[in-house]
């Protein structure tokens, strides 16, 4: 005989929204982590990643010493050669892949890889050397990939508004522009959430 109590489970229509919100599948999209050459890149990926980053640091030898400028980052010992990789959950159901690309200029071969597929990129900045993230803004500008900037901001180092930086970098009134420090969480999740959103903005309805 039919049990009058099994329409009432799971499936019928009395489902909490709560439980409708866990059963959802998560979206999972792809960043790309771009700047200049020691700006913090590997740093931003590792502070946010819940599974242990993928890293491709490589120590740097004294052959480099006349083509990567240590002297914003002295304590620097290593570099990145392909890319770092890490993951993180965003609001339960939104999944960002993070990419980081290799800052020198003799790995820019790899870029166009890196950035197939990917919804938006973090530009990271450093004020006091703005001009090596002209190259990854170029870029994006350049194939149309929505992107913010994330200015990383050394302790001991003058603080400049976003809106001083963004006048000093030309780069358009829509696209967001933060300070942050790419060794403290929240400050990358909130980049992170800036750049999902503008991209979404720019997604046509
Ligand atoms: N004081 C300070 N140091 C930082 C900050 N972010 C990164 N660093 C340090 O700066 C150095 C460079 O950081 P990385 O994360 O390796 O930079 P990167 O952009 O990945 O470098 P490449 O891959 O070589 O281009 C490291 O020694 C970090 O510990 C920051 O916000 N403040
Ligand atoms: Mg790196």
């Amino acid at each position: 005989m039919e049990d009058p109590q099994r329409n009432t489970g799971e499936g019928s229509e009395e489902r909490l929204p709560r439980q409708e919100e866990r059963d959802r599948a998560p979206i999972a999209v792809k960043i790309v982590v771009a700047g200049g050459f020691g700006v913090g890149k590997t740093t931003f990926v590792g502070s946010v990643s819940e599974i242990e980053p993928l890293t491709t640091e490589a120590v740097m030898t004294q052959a480099s010493e006349d083509t990567d400028d240590l002297t914003a980052t002295p304590d620097k010992t290593t570099t990145t050669v392909a890319m770092d990789f890490g993951r993180i959950t965003l609001e339960s159901d939104l999944v960002l892949y993070l990419f980081g690309t290799p800052g020198q200029r003799r790995f820019w071969f790899m870029w166009d890889d890196l950035v197939r597929g990917a919804i938006g990129a973090v530009v990271m900045a450093d004020t006091r050397r703005l001009e090596d993230c002209f190259p990854a803004l170029d870029y994006f500008e350049s194939c149309g990939l929505p992107y913010v900037v994330a200015v990383n901001h050394f302790e001991g180092t003058e603080y400049y508004e976003p809106e001083d930086v963004r006048e000093a970098l030309s780069v358009p009134a829509q696209v967001p522009v933060l300070v942050m420090d790419a060794r403290k969480r929240d400050t990358v999740v909130d980049s992170l959430t800036a750049l999902v959103g503008h991209a979404l903005d720019l997604t046509p309805a």
